[in-house]
């Protein structure tokens, strides 16, 4: 397969309600589509990078400017590319994971559509549907979470994340206990958090939490190893886990006993998969964490999410948990699950009305 184009079009989204995490609070998914052409066929990525450099360094402009001057250009000289190449012919730019993410993911949905072949079946999925969770964001007053919170369990969603900070932590988590009993309940923290907040985390033990999310600094995998030391709750890795390789340095210090694997954070799909794989081999359950993606990108969440080693449910929520029009049929939840897309491919494509009503801009970048 050759590349003769890649375009990059930018969408903006209303979310059905405002999403407030320790960084930020989101009220539009303004996102990155690459969409490849190549001599066999044509593919799809979703570039998961926010607005700005709040979750981590990434964000969307600085997405676009990398795949305009240096990917894409970079993938054009590669004469026989398939998604495997993506990797090493980017191997010499540092970091801009979410922009390589995008790029290998479109190579490898043009490369399967080419073969008839789903993405499930090429990563080892075993599942036809996900069991799903919903990532539950910072409110005003622990009246308006409880509400969201029950209407998320009435629509059928199998595990609760509350997203906590610092003077929104204890409360709302024992709130939710006491309302709705022993529903499968996480919190994440999105770094929110120093070790020296040991004392005031334990408090969260009694609860019976299925995880702590990232509560420390990115960097700071000693001090989740230290901290792993102090409190009873599991502690799950997101922001840290890169590669498999810092995937395998943190298990190996003790730092998680879980890890949330995005395949965006970790440069794609490829990567993500040899992840679970590290984690299956030590024993580390994993689970599909989720960045407010559109259909296009949820279709290939929920197909990494089949494989064996997800054994939590992951935030690969309905679409209408964040859009009231997605840019693909929407996924709607069945007894708390998501079917696998079995189509070529990602499996999903975006409808062309849906997509046009949402474009602010398309680039074409001629190879
Ligand atoms: O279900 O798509 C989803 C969102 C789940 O909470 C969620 N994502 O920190 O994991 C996170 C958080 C996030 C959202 C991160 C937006 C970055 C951007």
């Amino acid at each position: 397969m050759k590349l003769t184009g890649v375009e990059l079009r930018r969408i903006s989204l209303p979310l059905v309600s405002p999403f407030r995490t320790s960084f930020g609070t989101e009220t539009t998914r303004d996102a990155l589509l690459v969409r490849v052409v190549s001599t066999e066929a044509e593919g799809w990525g979703e570039c998961v990078a926010m607005t700005g450099p709040l979750y981590s360094s990434e964000y969307v402009d600085a997405a676009a400017d990398v795949l305009r001057r240096f990917f894409a250009p970079a993938l054009a000289a590669v004469e026989r590319l398939s998604a495997v190449e993506v990797g090493p012919a980017l191997a010499k730019f540092h970091g801009h994971r979410m922009a390589k993410a995008a790029l290998e993911t479109a190579v490898l949905d043009a490369e399967l559509r080419a073969e008839g072949r789903p993405l499930a079946r090429e990563l080892g999925a075993v599942h036809d549907r996900v069991p799903c969770g919903v990532s539950v964001g910072i409110m005003d007053s622990l009246g308006e979470l409880l509400d969201a919170v029950g209407g998320y369990l009435d629509e059928g969603y199998l595990r609760i994340k509350l997203k906590i900070q610092p003077g929104w932590d204890i409360a709302p988590v024992q709130a939710v206990r006491e309302r709705f009993g022993d529903v499968l309940l996480q919190v994440d923290a999105n770094t929110a958090y120093s070790v020296s907040d040991a004392r005031h985390l334990s408090l969260l033990d009694p609860f019976g939490l299925l995880l702590i999310e990232q509560p420390l600094d990115e960097e700071d995998v000693l001090g989740h190893a230290e901290l792993a030391r102090q409190i009873k709750t599991p502690i799950c890795l997101d922001e840290s886990i890169t590669s498999a390789r810092a995937a395998a340095a943190a298990i190996t210090l003790g730092a998680c006993s879980i890890i949330n694997v995005k395949p965006g954070r970790v440069g794609g799909y490829l990567e993500a998969r040899r992840i679970h794989d590290v984690c299956v081999a030590h024993g580390i359950p994993v689970w599909c964490g989720g960045m407010l993606e559109t259909g296009l990108g949820r279709a290939a969440n929920i197909a990494l999410a089949a494989l064996p080693g997800f054994a939590l449910p992951g935030d690969t929520s309905a679409s209408s948990r964040y859009y009231q029009t997605d840019i693909t049929t929407p996924f709607t939840l069945q007894n708390g699950h998501l079917p696998v897309p079995t189509a070529a491919g990602i499996g999903v494509d975006p409808l062309p009305a849906e997509l046009a009503a949402v474009t602010t801009s398309t680039e074409w970048l001629a190879l």
